[in-house]
């Protein structure tokens, strides 16, 4: 992983304490994905992004904002970012995957809260992480008490407005998110000085679109038994989604998409077709979380889904684009948003039935339910996962964990434990 200390120092970071991470993050990315075998060439373009992390990629998005592009941080999948794409806008998600800004966090923070919050705050307060350096302002959202309270704080470090999002999907709901949509419609309007009409607007969903449609092609494939790719690799790709440039983006997945069907009509697999399936259900896994994947897959299985917002949730659902004006558009990118399954939801029968979809589709052969620690609502919901699960003789195991290292023997013993049932 790449370093350009002079770039950092522009960007306003704590350069000296953060040219100890590259280093750190170059030896965790050589044993975990490097040490893989038989990978397919055109993950090269991932690693690459990898490895330029934190100089080409923030390097382009700083060049783009002192172009005039403003730039806008995101920690939720319900924020629209189409209308970021047609204001001319970038948008970068921003949640927080790494033990080391938890401390950082903790001295403001309560600890009991989801490491996931914790960890993004810590890169904003510590001044450790460029892409929070490199935003003119965030957008939060009011999904869970964690984000929702901790926005009134990181509102003193970096601008922070927040869309409220229902808690339910009823008739009212619906309308109250839409006219939340038009707020953040104005205000994106308002910081890029541009008004997106209805040819902007379309040209910002078929952007993203083209993006989900590139993961959805990509999961599919991955879904092939004996497996092309690995679930490692699956989901560095999805996570590097929500910070790579959308149309690049979406040609280097159909790239490899291209490759792994190559791969299948070949025979080629990067596991044999006894290898145990394993889908991994639950809390979105933030860059850089490999935690879980990389235990299951050192034991011997293959993870063949991601039910998650760094995962299907995020790709699972297009924008009908056949809309003849600007209201119609935004109704329709409302209901798309609306069919998001996230635990913050009451009742959220559908992402049950969403599970069940993805186990079959898979072709998975047991579900590991993913739960942050102190995520109250995927780790209630986990119980109806579970009753779910054993109504239909689906394997199933629930696992509570956060960042850090101390719980992974645990883990090994029981994920080991687990694939000895299928
Ligand atoms: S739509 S899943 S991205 S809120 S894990 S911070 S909920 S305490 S991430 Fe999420 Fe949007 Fe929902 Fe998806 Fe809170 Fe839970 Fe932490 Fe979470």
């Amino acid at each position: 992983v790449k370093s350009d200390p002079a770039l950092w120092e522009k960007l306003g970071m704590d350069v000296a304490r953060f040219s100890g991470m590259p280093p750190m993050l170059t030896n965790a990315y050589r044993g975990i994905f490097l040490s893989q075998q038989g990978r397919p060439e055109k993950m090269a373009y991932f690693d690459d992004m990898v490895a330029n992390i934190h100089t080409g990629r923030i390097q382009e998005i700083y060049d783009a904002k002192v172009g005039g592009k403003p730039v806008i941080g995101t920690f939720c999948v319900y924020v629209p970012e189409e209308l970021v794409v047609a204001a001319g806008g970038i948008c970068i998600g921003l949640c927080g995957g790494a033990q080391g800004s938890i401390a950082d966090a903790e001295k403001i923070l309560p600890r009991n809260i989801c490491p996931m919050v914790k960890s993004a705050f810590g890169f904003k307060v510590g001044k450790i992480c460029p892409y929070f350096q490199v935003v003119d302002l965030v957008y939060g959202e009011t999904t869970c008490d964690a984000k929702k309270k901790t926005w009134e704080l990181l509102d003193r470090y970096v601008p922070t407005h927040v869309m409220e999002i229902p808690q339910m999907k009823r008739e009212r709901d619906k309308w109250l998110w839409l006219d939340e949509v038009k707020d953040f419609k104005a205000a994106v309007e308002r910081i890029t000085d541009t008004i997106t009409d209805f040819d902007a607007v379309a040209a910002g969903i078929k952007t993203v679109n083209a993006k989900r449609f590139a993961l959805q092609r990509l999961n599919s494939l991955r879904h092939h038994n004996p497996s092309p790719i690995s679930g490692k690799d699956m989901l560095l790709i999805e996570q590097i989604a929500f910070y790579d440039e959308p149309v690049r983006f979406a040609q280097k997945v159909h790239e490899l998409c291209d490759e792994l069907e190559q791969r299948i009509g070949s025979g080629i697999a990067v596991a044999p077709k006894s290898t145990p399936r394993i889908m991994v259900s639950g809390t979105p896994m933030a860059l850089p979380n490999w935690k879980l994947h990389h235990i299951i897959e050192s034991a011997g299985a293959i993870v063949v889904n991601e039910e998650s917002c760094i995962g299907t949730r995020y790709y699972k659902d297009l924008i009908d684009e056949g809309s003849t004006d600007l209201e119609q558009q935004l109704e329709r990118l409302t209901e798309r948003y609306m069919k998001i399954d996230c635990s913050c939801f009451t009742p959220n029968d559908d992402r049950i039935a969403q599970v069940l979809k993805e186990y079959e589709e898979s072709g998975a052969e047991g579900i590991i339910d993913y739960c942050l620690q102190f995520c109250h609502t995927y780790n209630i919901e986990a119980v109806k996962l579970r009753e779910a699960c054993e109504a239909r003789d689906i394997p199933f195991m629930s696992i509570e964990t956060d960042y850090s290292p101390d719980d992974v023997g645990q883990l090994q013993t029981r994920v080991e434990a687990f694939l000895e049932q299928i």
